[in-house]
């Protein structure tokens, strides 16, 4: 197996053996042998839209098909079966629409689902290994992929909520078909990789205009993390429309839902909070302590998005996944025609404990999205020309296992206390429930949102920039950045096709940046990775 696409790839240079998320070297094959496919579908999706036929079936399955390859998403070896037999269908459906055509090798390629697909889908893995000839071009391919993966997921999110731009589709075929391609440069590659991070901006705008609309903008709201009384729901992920559906059909029946890792900033929203009083508290932390947490929690659990990560058997009989997630036994919830049953979700919560006993009253903040912030900007300019504010940081993205990361909780905890600090993900959690106090009645810690919210934390530093009247990279404002899986990748090219300079990435450099590609990034964007806080702190306020 070969898969470098997240940040706790083996030994930092790829998982040959066994994924280190648990994905194993079967669930690895067929999970290559499906983009493969979807690269044959794509050109056959380009074609369709040059002749103005619908392909609108095949971009919402080709963006929920590599949700699923993401890290910790899915790691069913059947459901990639079916993804590969849906892609096939929806292939020569619109091959039969566009009329005897001459196709590729790729567009006519055709699994046999008699013999293993595990072998086959090896194959095709090395065939791209394989035509390796330019160590670069392979690096920037590989972050094309995976930032198309991260961009996939967040149109995928997008549509869920009636939020659709075909340009965003026609990107995500156009890279998909790009990596067969033998006549595209370096610079080629470059130029592709920028685009997939402006239609980045426009997924996650549209995803931002899919959640202001439907449950209104979020607001400063504080958070209980101490449970209450009572039959209990778990709720993970990232998908706020999940969660809205769930919240609807446990709507009186006494049970409490507690959102988990990247749902904590669901309850900035206010339609969501006001309509559904038993949305209550937060429960636990990041993705990663969720084996200890979900043994722990005395009710059902759902798992909308990633991260999941492979169960224990103490909690596994109540636990749910729905949408792209999956694993082999664990209960599932289908998606039927948009509308969720969650009547077994429901039944198992009742059929559990629930919590017996209370505990320390503790609460967090949430709900400082672009509109909140932006609508104190005056206040933010005014502090910042009157030396009041120093300096922003935004200490955002994912987080994870490496007890390296614990940089990140050390570079908040000595950030001046002239200065403010964004944050977004799951990165949060290391330091999300710190009393920073507050400057001009500011809080210094403000939580912008999900991962999926980072186009907030953008429209924050695009919206100061403006009130200066100057550009993005003027501002006191530095990113101090942690990356784990494919959003990451496609939120960094976002950035980078912003122009952001000065970007601090850790805790580690992706494996899959060659020498020559990181020093074409440390050359142009100043790109580079964190030290020490010290250091870093020291060097951004220099
Ligand atoms: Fe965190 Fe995991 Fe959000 Fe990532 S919950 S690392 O895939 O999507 O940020
Ligand atoms: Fe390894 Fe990450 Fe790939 Fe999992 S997703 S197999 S941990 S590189």
């Amino acid at each position: 197996m070969f898969c470098e696409q997240c940040e706790q790839t083996a030994s930092g240079n790829g998982c040959h053996q066994w994924g280190a998320c648990g994905k194993s070297p079967e669930v690895n094959a067929v999970q290559d042998l499906l983009v493969y496919c979807l690269r044959g579908l794509a050109s056959v999706v380009l074609k369709a839209k040059e002749a103005a036929i619908s392909t609108r079936k095949a971009d919402i399955f080709t963006c929920e098909a590599l949700f699923a390859t993401m890290t910790n998403v899915n790691f069913d070896q059947r459901r990639f079966t079916d993804y590969i037999q849906r892609c096939l269908e929806i292939r020569e459906n619109l091959k039969a629409q566009l009329g005897s055509l001459d196709w590729s090798a790729l567009a006519n390629y055709q699994p046999n689902f008699n013999e293993s697909l595990v072998s086959q889908g090896q194959e095709v893995s090395l065939e791209l290994i394989e035509k390796v000839q330019d160590l670069d071009i392979f690096s920037l391919k590989l972050t094309a992929i995976y930032g198309v993966k991260g961009l996939a997921s967040y149109t995928f999110h997008a549509q869920e909520l009636g939020q659709e731009d075909d340009s965003v589709y026609q990107v995500i075929q156009e890279t998909l078909a790009a990596i067969d391609r033998g006549d595209l440069n370096l610079n080629d590659w470059v130029a592709i990789c920028l685009k997939v991070g402006a239609a980045n901006l426009r997924a996650m705008e549209l995803l931002d205009q899919g959640h202001t609309e439907t449950y209104g903008h979020p607001i400063p709201t504080n958070v209980p993390l101490n449970p209450r009384l009572g039959k209990a729901i778990l709720v993970s992920g990232h998908d706020i429309k999940q969660l809205a559906a769930l919240l609807a059909q446990t709507a009186n029946t006494g049970i409490t839902v507690y959102t988990h890792g990247e749902l904590l900033p669901a309850h900035g929203y206010p339609k969501l909070k006001e309509k559904y009083p038993h949305l209550y508290g937060h429960y636990g932390t990041a993705w990663q302590n969720q084996t200890k947490e979900f043994a722990k929690f005395p009710g059902a659990i759902v798992l909308t998005t990633n991260c999941l990560m492979p169960p224990h058997e103490n909690y596994e009989s109540k636990l749910f996944t729905l949408g792209p997630v999956g694993y082999a036994h664990i209960n599932r919830i289908e998606t039927v025609d948009g509308a969720i049953d969650f009547s077994r979700v429901i039944a198992k919560a009742q059929s559990l404990p629930g919590f017996t006993e209370i505990s320390e009253p503790r609460q967090v903040m949430v709900g400082f999205a672009h509109n909140t912030v932006l609508s104190v900007a005056d206040t933010v300019v005014n502090a910042l020309k009157q030396g009041k504010i120093r300096h922003f940081f935004l200490v955002g993205g994912c987080d994870g296992a490496k007890p390296d990361r614990n940089y990140y909780t050390e570079f908040v905890e000595q950030v001046p206390e002239d200065c403010i600090v964004l944050t977004l993900a799951c990165g949060k959690f290391r330091f999300f429930d710190k009393q920073l106090g507050s400057i001009e009645g500011l809080p210094r810690l403000m939580d912008v949102g999900q991962c999926n919210d980072a186009y907030s934390a953008i429209k924050i530093a695009l919206g100061l920039a403006n009130a200066f009247n100057v550009s993005v990279n003027e501002i006191p404002l530095s990113l101090i950045i942690s990356w784990y899986e494919q959003k990451a990748i496609a939120v960094l090219l976002t950035l980078l096709h912003l122009g952001m300079q000065n970007i601090r990435l850790g805790p580690t450099l992706p494996a899959f940046i060659s020498p020559n590609v990181l020093k074409f990034l440390a050359d142009t964007y100043h790109l580079q990775p964190i030290t020490t806080p010290a250091k870093d702190l020291a060097a951004c306020l220099g």
